[in-house]
């Protein structure tokens, strides 16, 4: 049953209806994680619980599978799971600060009225691109949006510090008004998030940086010259800032770090409007997860999405006619020593369907141990593994019989890592493999526990409630359906494995 009321909502969500179910047969298309109807997407942004209804917008050019011409796609659902398909919130319109594409922002209620703070896109007449924050309305219960006459709100970046890009927002109210963040980079020096302040979302005053990062630090996190897509929020007993590392400098030379693309957290205490991190980590440590933004649900879960890119070839995306998936949906927790957890949100288990499961198998170096019943293209893995005297112990997921495709899950006890490994996932050479590494120390006792949700194209990796890895895969055989485990280098043993067969959300 529709969610919507007005007509010209039912005829964008027929059209969207159409598309999906003309793409539904692509086997590299997510069938349980989000994505637009049809063409590019990116970013999630402005997401919010009002009314009753999950919103997640998203960065959307409805045009193309290209990253260009940004409007804010826009879908709703009463379960975290399952969506519909609204109009097009935003589009860039003609005269106005956006003309040229409605970048990242967020949403938050301001005297009732649903506000969407959000960054307007438009070349002067001397070819500069200029990025400024703007703001819109939405009257109708966020189906329609008006934009701020005084757009841009913001005119111009602070002038007291040299910086070189100024785009997307976190806004948040405190007892004195509303906080905004900005994104930026200060030349030569680094990452910076801009705090401004105000009392009606309109007028804004420009504070200082809330935190800084350092370009020239490499280890052991790399946070860039760049930060987009700031999120700022309170969680346990601490405050979490996170971003996403912008490094076109080291990217493109390929340099010191040849695949930036990653997100960072810091996490600690804020004070006077400052940050001061005790600690720093990886939100993700695949490749394909950027940008990601969070919100606080009625239950006073801090629920995040990030938006997992493709990593074929364009003409590849371009003939399939779609670009880009959301994450799950995963709740944040605060860990000791304020490291961030992540799981995905319960609501995910309403998918599951037919079950497998397999207990107390001892793993011995060898051949992998194919699973009889396990194999599928969308399914979740829940994995208890003792890794004993093994070195490496792990799943292979979306393999083919003859294991010319294949994608690792591996967990090595001496290294303490966790590594998504999809350098041998497809035999097609239009896709980027990689193997990804995160740190996973198991502390003496502790099973290695892992989560797997294979979706088509997507494995995303939640272990021990700790680190998260995911990446994009696209095997070329049909029949590269195939889960084992293995061991190497000793015994190791199965504690437990379930397996269950995931559910379409688009019915
Ligand atoms: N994507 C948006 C920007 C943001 C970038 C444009 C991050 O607002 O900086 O689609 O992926």
């Amino acid at each position: 049953m529709s969610l919507l009321f007005p007509p010209v909502a039912q005829l964008y969500t027929e059209q969207a209806r159409r598309d999906r179910a003309r793409l539904a047969a692509d086997p590299h298309r997510p069938a349980y994680h989000f994505t637009a109807p049809a063409n590019w997407l990116n970013d999630p942004n402005g997401l919010i619980q009002y009314g009753g209804l999950y919103h997640l917008f998203y960065q959307h050019n409805p045009h193309a599978t290209v990253s260009a011409t940004k409007h804010w796609g826009h879908a709703v659902s009463r379960d975290l799971v399952h969506w519909e398909d609204w109009p097009i919130a935003l589009a860039p319109a003609p005269g106005t600060a956006d003309q040229d594409g409605c970048f990242s922002g967020c949403i938050v209620v301001h005297n009732g009225v649903p506000t969407m703070i959000y960054t307007g896109v438009r070349v002067d007449e001397t070819g500069r691109k200029r990025q400024r924050p703007c703001v819109a309305v939405s009257y109708d219960g966020m189906v329609t949006w008006e934009r701020h006459a005084g757009n841009p709100v913001i005119p111009a970046p602070p002038t007291d510090v040299d910086i070189f890009a100024f785009r997307d927002h976190a806004v948040w109210r405190e007892a004195d008004g509303w906080y905004h963040l900005v994104g930026s980079g200060i030349r030569q020096v680094g990452g910076a998030a801009l705090l401004y302040r105000s009392d009606d979302l309109v007028t804004w005053d420009y504070l200082h940086p809330l935190y800084v990062g350092d370009m020239h630090q490499l280890d052991p996190l790399f946070t860039g010259i760049m930060w987009e897509c700031p999120d700022f929020f309170a969680l346990g007993d601490r405050h979490v800032l996170v971003v996403s590392v912008f490094d076109h400098l080291r990217g493109d030379t390929g340099a010191a770090f040849p695949m930036i693309h990653h997100s960072v957290y810091f996490s600690g205490e804020y004070a006077d409007h400052r940050l001061t991190p005790t600690y720093a980590g990886l939100m993700d440590y695949g490749r394909s997860w950027y940008a990601p933004q969070s919100f606080t649900d009625d239950q006073g879960r801090r629920i995040m999405f990030g938006w997992l890119r493709e990593e074929r070839a364009f003409e590849v995306q371009k003939a399939a006619g779609w670009s880009g998936a959301m994450s799950l949906p995963r709740v944040l927790t605060m860990r000791p020593n304020g490291r961030l957890g992540q799981a995905p949100a319960p609501e995910v288990e309403c998918l599951r369907g037919a079950v497998h499961s397999w207990e107390g198998l001892t793993l011995s170096s060898g051949k992998p141990w194919v699973l009889d019943g396990a194999a599928g293209d969308t399914l979740e893995l829940v994995a208890e593994v003792r890794p004993g005297e093994a070195e490496r112990v792990g799943l292979l997921v979306r393999a083919a019989p003859d294991g010319s495709e294949q994608t690792r899950i591996v967990y090595d006890q001496a290294l303490g890592q966790l590594t998504l490994d999809t350098s041998e996932a497809s035999l097609d050479p239009a896709t980027r493999r990689a193997a990804r590494h995160a740190p996973l120390r198991l502390p003496q006792g502790e099973p290695l526990r892992l989560r797997v949700f294979v979706d088509r194209s997507i494995v995303e990796v939640f272990a021990n409630d700790d680190v998260c890895i995911t990446s994009r895969v696209y095997p070329t055989h049909p029949d590269s359906l195939v889960v084992a485990l293995f061991a190497e280098g000793g015994l190791a043993r199965l504690d437990s494995l379930t397996r269950w067969e995931m559910r379409g959300i688009w019915g």
